[in-house]
């Protein structure tokens, strides 16, 4: 239901019956909080997150839309995440069955200004839904509504921050060496298997563009870490040793995924991200950045993440 989040900004919270929850604050759409049905909140969100406009929220799951980072002309990540979305009246038609889950959709339209530095009309629907694992999807929506029949092309990220105990005790991988069942569901049915990380190639942040390959069967944490992995496996596992707990990250229509933490010095230097605070998060962002998406006008994209948080017993021998 809807209701006043911080400084009385609009949010709208999701609840399900074995009491897990998720809230969206209507300003940019920002999924804030993710709770599993134990109550404890699996997103990071800084204790310095500004939630004042035309400040981004630090934490939860920014939309970087319609740009990537500085990928382009823009502020960083776009302006879908400083606009303010209102609940989508009339939805079309939604192709995945939400019938036993509960959700929200949300739109965002151009605005007169917005067409002063990105002259484009389009129409942005995401759906956010909690589904009865507790697990959280977000489908976005894009179509191209130029009348003047002209193409736009954008770059997108869900830039998530999860919550972690600890990030030198974490481990991400794409490996099959993790297999972990969802709460309530038999082992068969539920098991993670993940590919292995091999031969992932990355760029190390935007400027160089290098290329690099990636080793080993596991990402591990003891610096600033800023890659972008590129048409990587649609399954993505963070295992959090201390928590022995699995996220897993599914993404389509979403080849790469940005893999950041600031590390001490760069967190010292963010007003909005307390020093320490990077020990206890980890950025994994599904995004199309690598081939950015052209759409005509009428023609629509889609890109979906799925989220789970899952007891990983046998990943926690690791
Ligand atoms: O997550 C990748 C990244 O582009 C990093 O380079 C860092 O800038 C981060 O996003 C946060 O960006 P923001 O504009 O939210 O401070």
């Amino acid at each position: 239901q809807m209701c006043k989040g911080i400084n009385g900004l609009d949010k709208v919270v999701l609840r399900e019956f074995r009491g897990s929850s998720v809230e969206i604050y209507l300003y940019g759409a920002h999924v804030t909080s993710w709770k599993n049905e134990h109550g404890e909140e699996l997103l990071f969100v800084s204790s310095k997150a500004i939630f004042k406009p035309p400040k981004a929220i630090r934490g939860g799951i920014p939309i970087c839309f319609p740009q990537f980072s500085n990928l382009g002309p823009l502020e960083a990540h776009g302006f879908a995440r400083n606009r303010f979305w209102s609940i989508d009246p009339s939805p079309p038609p939604f192709p995945v069955d939400s019938s036993n889950k509960t959700y929200v959709d949300l739109l965002l339209k151009n605005t007169e200004e917005d067409m002063k530095i990105w002259p484009h009309s389009f129409e942005f629907r995401l759906r956010v839904t909690l589904g009865p694992a507790g697990d959280l999807m977000m489908t976005s929506r894009v179509r191209n509504t130029n009348p003047d029949g002209k193409p736009f092309t954008f770059t997108f990220a869900y830039h998530t921050y999860f919550s972690v105990s600890d990030i030198r005790n974490c481990l991400v991988l794409t490996g099959d060496t993790c297999n972990a069942s969802l709460p309530g569901e038999t082992q068969k049915q539920s098991e993670v298997r993940v590919e292995g990380l091999e031969t992932l190639d990355y760029l190390d942040n935007l400027q160089n563009r290098e290329r690099f390959t990636e080793q080993g069967d596991a990402i591990t944490f003891e610096s600033e870490v800023d890659k972008i992995y590129l048409s990587t496996p649609t399954k993505i596992a963070i295992l959090d040793h201390e928590k022995k707990r699995t996220f897993v990250i599914r993404k389509d229509g979403l080849s790469d995924a940005v893999v950041w933490n600031p590390w001490d010095k760069k967190a010292k230097s963010l007003a909005d991200f307390g020093d320490d605070e990077y020990k206890h998060m980890l950025c994994i962002e599904a995004a199309a950045i690598e081939k950015p998406i052209t759409l005509k006008p009428g023609e629509e994209w889609k890109g979906r993440q799925e989220l789970s948080a899952v007891p990983s017993s046998y990943c926690s021998g690791q």
